[in-house]
């Protein structure tokens, strides 16, 4: 395996970053998990603009293009003899001083890891996840605003633990204000009566890519989708669940802190979506 690390591809064992590097430091940086179907990048654009803003928001200059950015990426699946895989890309502060200031920082260093990732095992999909809430609250967004993708995870490095120890592989967190705000690397979606809800991003949720297609994909299939703040009572008496991320793909949810959802099994609505999602990114894509 080939990682790209600041223009050069180095083999697995020799792509290093500085200890001085202030992503490492301080989690001063940003990132974006991209997939690659069947040879075309699934909304390249959208995850490049993604990280362009995350940049923007904590004032952290790519020294990329978004058009160098993209051919690096393509580059990167090319090079790896990639047809279908997960692309970690890793903008980070760069190598400074100890002490906070970005201002001894003199050049971001990007960071392209093109390899494979399976979230859950792949029966989940058909028979669904169990899931449960956690006391970790979704950081407050005039913290660190969720909508920001940043290096600093541990917010839901800590929901995720909570989630292992409850014998989970995921977790509702919810947010300042007790409403649902999403999983810890998932949206989260809820149907109930025919009507697909989901938590709107000002709930502290990330604007996911995922989220996105399949509300495009909702409206292409005339099915209501309304943003709203949803509670765990929402949660419980919904009849039907599903996470959708980037990683995890779209992921039916049978059960919610110990009771079943709808009638337990994963949903129609949900069955509809996930296929209509894989048919759509093995055709949908940036060639790389
Ligand atoms: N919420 C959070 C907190 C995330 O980190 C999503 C929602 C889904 O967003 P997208 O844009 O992917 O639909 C994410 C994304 C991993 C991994 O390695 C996690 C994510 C994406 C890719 C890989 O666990 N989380």
């Amino acid at each position: 395996m080939y990682v790209y690390v600041d223009g050069t591809f180095f083999p697995k064992e020799e792509a290093k970053i500085s200890v001085f590097d202030h992503g490492l430091l301080y989690g001063d940086g940003v990132f974006e998990g991209i997939r690659l179907y069947r040879g075309c990048v699934y909304r390249l654009e959208e995850h490049l603009e993604r990280l362009e803003y995350s940049a923007k928001a904590l004032l952290l200059q790519i020294p990329l293009s978004r058009a160098e950015m993209a051919e690096a990426v393509c580059e990167a699946c090319r090079r790896n003899n990639l047809v279908d895989g997960y692309i970690r890309l890793v903008v980070t502060r760069g190598v400074g001083n100890l002490g906070l200031s970005i201002a001894s920082c003199k050049k971001a260093s990007v960071i392209i890891i093109a390899d494979k990732i399976q979230l859950y095992p792949p029966e989940i999909y058909t028979k669904g996840l169990s899931i449960v809430t956690v006391a970790t609250r979704r950081i407050n967004p005039a913290a660190l605003n969720p909508a920001v993708k940043s290096l600093n995870y541990l917010n839901n490095v800590l929901a995720k633990i909570e989630a292992a120890q409850m014998g989970a592989l995921e977790a509702i967190m919810l947010n300042d204000q007790g409403y649902v705000a999403e999983c810890t690397g998932d949206n989260l979606f809820l149907v109930h009566k025919g009507v697909v809800y989901t938590p709107d991003v000002s709930s502290g949720a990330l604007k996911g890519i995922t989220r996105q297609a399949i509300m495009d994909l909702c409206a292409e299939m005339d099915i209501r989708v309304v943003e709203k703040n949803l509670t765990r009572y929402d949660v419980w008496v919904a009849d039907e669940c599903f996470l959708t991320g980037t990683a995890a793909e779209v992921v039916p949810v049978v059960a919610v802190d110990g009771r079943p959802i709808g009638d337990g099994k994963p949903g129609a609505i949900t069955g509809r979506l996930l296929e209509a999602f894989h048919r759509r990114v093995s055709v949908d894509g940036t060639k790389i």
